[in-house]
Parts: structure tokens; C-alpha cells; sequence
């Protein structure tokens, strides 16, 4: 009698923790049952290398909540250390009726991704896991050759900045009519990777500050389909908030399912510029960088 007691007590713990899976609802498990608010995502949120617009569903003791300050911040557990992802911004807008939104650009995929959640200021401790698909073309990468930034992971050896080129939306296929916003962030550290714009102030390896220049972010609009290269690119409007936009575009002409892009971005402070590079390198082989590009995904 005793035993079976037991195995009902298992079997009902077990129950309850799969229905939290798969509802997607944060589970309550330490502290946090003191909070009175639930988050969950809605149906319909795709977790995806690149633009991924999400939204929740907040209650307060059971009723969905309008008008709190919902900041949600998505972390990526590598084992060894935790690092973020670019945002438009980690403050959700309200949409009404418990409904909140946020847009975030997963710079990578994996299963070990998890949302983070401050309600009015106070972090919630229990987190949402996440799996993030689709593949690494969904977003470019450029690197810096004198621009670095001090180790992220604690060594002595200045690292090459990041720079990560996302698709915000675009719309190809009219030649000459082409448009495009693209959404430029940089690795800052782990835990800081901000959007990119002209007057942005970064960090370089020193670490000291220095004020962001002219971004030159262009895409290619004369695709040389023989020699893979592109031979006429258009420099997009810094919009000051980290979107590039850009019209009147050939864009599909880039090898029909990408586009190319590069970056050349001024160091105010320094009176330098640079243009940044697939691997961080400068010479032969890796070109200066102003003939390097990486292609994204249409
Ligand atoms: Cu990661």
C-alpha cells in the first residue's frame, strides 16, 4: 500500500513536469513561486538564427496583465560561459490584453537558448528553454582587422571585433525595385551586443571608448554571376537606431537566394577606418576587405 503511494506521487510529479514542457509555460521551481505572474509564448513564435519576432502572454495570479514593464533578454548557455544575442531593444511592447512583443536576432542555433524576464524591474528566476533553428547564412558575419575588443573570455589577447548583419526585411525579385533593412549589431562581450550606428560609442581592446563614424553597409546590386563577385554596390541610409534601409534595389540579381553585403565603418575618435573582413585579417589571400563580402540569405 505504502509502495503504491509512492509510485503515484512519481507518476503525478512526472505528469505535471511534461505538461509545463509542452504548453510551453515557465515552470515554477524555486523563488519565483512567490511571483504572481506567468509568462508564456504564444503559438506561432519561430526561434530562428536571424529576425525572430516573439510574443507572450503575461498574468498576473492567473489573469492576463497589460501595462507592465515586460524586458525580456535571451541567453545562450555554452557551457563554459553564457552569452546574449542582439535585440531591438529588450523592453517588450505592450500589444494589449497580456500580449507583449519583442524582436530578437539569435546569432546562432542550438538547444541550450533561454529567455530571461524582468517584470516591472524584478527578474523573474524562472527562464523559458528555447530551441533555435535555421542556419548560419541567415546572418552575416564581418570582422574587424585593427578593430578589437578586449577577450570575452578573459585572456590577455585582445580579439578581432564582430560585426553581425541581419535581414530585418527585404523584398526581392523586381529588379530595380528591390528594398531592404538590415539590422547591424556588434559583440561587445558576452553579454553586450548592441546595435550599431553612426554616433554609437564601443569599447576597443584597451579597453577605452571611441565614438562610431560614417557606416558604410551596402548590398550588391550588380551581381557578376560568372565570377561570383560583385561588381556595383548600393550603401544603405543609416537610420541612427541600427537599421539600414535601401530602395530601388536589384538585389536578386545576387545569385538569386543571397545577397551580398559589406562594411566599412570610421573610428571617430582614432580618425580611422577600416573595412571589416570575413576572418579578421588583413593581406593577401583575405583582401583589404573592401573586396571582401559575406552573402545572407534572401
Ligand atoms: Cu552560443
Amino acid at each position: 500500500m505504502q509502495f503504491q503511494k509512492k509510485i503515484f506521487v512519481t507518476l503525478s510529479l512526472v505528469f505535471t513536469a511534461s505538461m509545463f514542457i509542452n504548453s510551453c509555460t515557465v515552470a515554477p521551481k524555486d523563488a519565483a513561486a512567490t511571483s504572481p505572474y506567468t509568462i508564456t509564448e504564444n503559438a506561432g513564435n519561430i526561434h530562428t538564427v536571424g529576425r525572430s519576432d516573439l510574443t507572450f502572454t503575461v498574468k498576473e495570479n492567473g489573469t492576463p496583465k497589460s501595462g507592465l514593464k515586460l524586458e525580456v533578454e535571451a541567453m545562450m548557455d555554452m557551457t563554459t560561459y553564457i552569452h546574449t544575442t542582439p535585440s531591438e531593444s529588450t523592453v517588450a511592447t505592450d500589444l494589449g490584453n497580456g500580449n507583449y512583443k519583442v524582436t530578437v536576432y539569435y546569432v546562432m542555433s542550438g538547444t541550450t537558448w533561454q529567455l530571461h524576464f524582468h517584470v516591472n524591474g524584478v527578474h523573474q528566476t524562472d527562464h523559458l528553454t528555447v530551441t533555435v533553428g535555421g542556419t548560419m547564412m541567415n546572418k552575416g558575419t564581418l570582422k574587424g582587422i585593427t578593430d578589437k575588443i578586449v577577450d570575452p573570455a578573459g585572456s590577455a589577447t585582445p580579439v578581432t571585433r564582430t560585426y553581425h548583419i541581419f535581414k530585418s526585411a527585404i523584398s526581392a525579385g523586381t529588379p530595380g525595385s528591390d528594398s531592404i533593412d538590415l539590422f547591424l549589431a556588434t559583440t561587445e562581450s558576452y553579454l553586450g551586443m548592441p546595435a550599431v550606428f553612426s554616433s554609437k560609442i564601443l569599447n576597443n581592446e584597451v579597453p577605452s571608448a571611441w565614438t562610431v563614424g560614417t557606416i558604410t553597409l551596402s548590398v550588391c546590386n550588380t551581381w557578376d554571376t560568372v565570377n561570383g563577385t560583385c561588381t556595383g554596390w548600393s550603401n544603405l541610409t543609416d537610420n541612427g537606431n541600427g537599421h539600414f534601409t535601401g530602395s530601388a534595389l536589384t538585389i536578386a540579381n545576387t545569385g538569386m537566394l543571397t545577397f551580398a553585403v559589406h562594411l566599412k565603418v570610421v573610428n571617430s575618435t582614432a580618425g580611422t577606418n577600416e573595412w571589416k573582413t570575413t576572418g579578421g585579417l588583413a593581406g593577401a589571400g583575405t583582401g583589404d576587405g573592401a573586396t571582401e563580402f559575406k552573402k545572407i540569405n534572401q
